[in-house]
């Protein structure tokens, strides 16, 4: 993608020249992964936590046909309100701005924006895997093979909580994606800090994070990395009310015949429905948790030139 191509806020782009830190943020998550105005409220508290920080916050978007880097606070409350807005993954980019029309981003397609603007630092909720049947429907995120292909950090709490995690896990060892765990030697399961699924390299501090990314790019790899942590304690969801959530959710999925990328904000909502909003408070603190700590990666790097 070209950097010409994007427009960039002046914050964001006196940021990026200065070399301080910025953070960029998807918005999928608040047009097709929240009800409103839960989304726009979540979305601008997050902004404000890792501005709090010290860092400039860079919410993606496609507006008119535009790829933005960096909103006004107008600007998210419209993707958050706009029932119109499309979802975009990478490969629909060019034909949103073709027909000059609307899209949030998804982790994938916010991960090859970020790249392209020069940010190092890509912060959400939970990115999309390897999905639970994908030996008969072929269901793997493009999520993962962004993650392959640019050079940047994700910081999440693991995939959605519906997607098959060794499976994912296995998948990223194939594209060779190295996962950190933080403060946490499990990759996380998004409402439930634990999945089972043992990692071998944990970070204790952000700074450590930074020099693992920084060691990265020095041997010259142009590979992401992918920093999973779990969401904080006082707001998990009990692992096992995680998993029947999933399973009352799939069901509903099967006999509605969801397919493609619809089935993402599909599942969100029933499993919102049968926690009874304990996953919407679960996943807004995760979102802001890994704001704080995203942001406190990207001043490490920053620090290390
Ligand atoms: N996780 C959430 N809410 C979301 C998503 C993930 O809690 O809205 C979005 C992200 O934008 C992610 C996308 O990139 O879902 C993955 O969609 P798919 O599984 O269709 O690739
Ligand atoms: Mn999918």
């Amino acid at each position: 993608m070209l950097t010409e191509t994007l427009n960039i806020h002046p914050d964001v782009r006196i940021a990026i020249n200065a070399g301080s830190p910025v953070v960029a943020l998807e918005s999928t998550i608040i047009a097709h992964g929240m009800p409103y105005p839960t989304n726009v409220e979540v979305a601008l508290s997050v902004e404000k936590i890792i501005r709090d920080a010290g860092v400039v916050p860079a919410t993606l978007a496609v507006l008119d046909g535009e790829i933005r880097v960096g909103l006004s606070h107008d600007e998210i409350d419209f993707v958050g309100r706009n029932q119109d807005m499309r979802k975009a993954v990478e490969r629909d980019l060019p034909l949103v701005l073709a027909s000059k029309g609307n899209a949030a981003t998804t982790a994938g397609s916010s991960i090859a924006i970020a790249h392209a603007a020069g940010i190092r630092v890509f912060v959400t909720g939970g990115i999309g895997g390897v999905g639970p049947v994908a030996h008969q429907d072929f269901d793997i995120s493009a999520d993962l093979l962004a993650l392959a292909q640019y050079p940047i950090l994700t910081v999440c709490s693991g995939t959605k909580a519906f997607m098959d995690i060794p499976a994912t896990l296995e998948y990223l060892e194939t594209l060779r994606v190295p996962v950190i765990g933080y403060q946490f030697d499990e990759f996380p399961m998004f409402y439930s800090r634990g999945s089972g699924s043992k990692l071998e390299w944990v970070a204790q501090s952000a700074s450590e994070v930074a020099q693992m990314l920084a060691a990265q790019i020095k041997l010259g790899i142009e590979r992401g990395m992918l920093l999973g942590v779990p969401v904080p304690a006082a707001d998990e969801l009990p692992a096992a009310e995680t998993r029947s959530a999933i399973d009352a959710a799939l069901a509903r999925i099967r006999e509605q015949k969801i397919t493609g990328k619809a089935v993402t904000p599909f599942l969100l909502s029933a499993i919102k429905d049968v926690t009874e909003n304990r996953s919407l408070t679960s996943n807004i603190s995760l979102i802001r948790n890994n704001a704080r700590v995203g942001a406190e990666v990207a001043i490490e790097l920053a620090k290390l030139g």
